[in-house]
């Protein structure tokens, strides 16, 4: 049990030479980019403040990718990716391939920015539904019809889908949710995951784009996440 702390501007890359003995890589006081290859022991992972390459190993790790857009692959284990408080702290992450959902498999720990929070349905919202449905303090699935995603890979179709009556979703004014948004199907597997806060553009009771911020991609087919792979405390 040891913890290997990086800090300061020069890029730094550790891989599983630390050997199993280390279970926390902390590298949230470092501006350079860090590479890191974990163990096969379940390590707790800190990003730094810029875009970091953060790798698991195959137990279950704790990956938390800080600010900056983080490359997160948790690979092997139910792993628990940690998110920051707001959409310009997180940065717009890229998650690998072995993000899986499911009973027992890897978590989206949402506690910083939406405390108290859940899952709205394991059913997706189709995109082009007309009934406002309200996810405030919740994770809304948002599907688009094509692989592509083109119905909500942007903040602004997003935010034109929340805004306004008879379209999918509609957010208490000054409320807070998450979207995530892309193809609800296992051939295509494609996921953007967005923080809407209706408060950031300092316009309450109106969903703008600048409301709409992404924090991830991956590639996920979205319903098949459920209750148990998000945490909100
Ligand atoms: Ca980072
Ligand atoms: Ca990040
Ligand atoms: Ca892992
Ligand atoms: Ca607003």
């Amino acid at each position: 049990m040891a913890t290997l702390t990086v800090t300061g501007a020069g890029a730094t890359t550790i891989t599983n030479a630390v050997g199993t003995t280390v279970t926390k890589i902390d590298g949230s006081a470092a501006t350079g980019k860090l590479t890191v290859v974990a163990s096969a022991t379940a390590t707790t992972i800190l990003g730094g403040t810029t875009g970091d390459d953060i790798t698991g190993g195959g137990a279950a790790d704790i990956i938390t990718g800080g600010a900056g857009a983080d490359i997160l692959a948790g690979a092997a284990g139910a792993d628990t990716y940690v998110f920051a408080s707001t959409g310009a702290l997180n940065g717009a992450d890229v998650f690998g391939a072995n993000i899986v959902g499911g009973a027992g498999a890897d978590k989206l720990n949402f506690a910083a920015f939406l405390p108290g929070g859940s899952l709205l349905s394991a059913t997706a919202t189709e995109f082009n539904g007309t009934a406002d449905t309200n996810f405030a303090n919740s994770v809304v699935f948002l599907a688009s019809t094509d692989a592509a995603v083109a119905e909500v890979d942007t903040a602004a179709e997003v935010a034109a889908l929340i805004q306004g009556a008879g379209n999918a979703l509609s957010l208490t004014s000054g409320g807070k949710g998450i979207v995530i948004g892309g193809d609800n199907s296992t051939a295509t597997p494609n996921a953007k995951i967005y923080f809407v806060n209706d408060a950031l553009d300092g316009v309450n009771g109106n969903v703008s784009t600048a409301d709409v911020v992404i924090v991830g991609t991956a590639t996920l087919d979205i319903d098949t996440l459920l209750a148990a792979n998000f945490l909100f405390a």
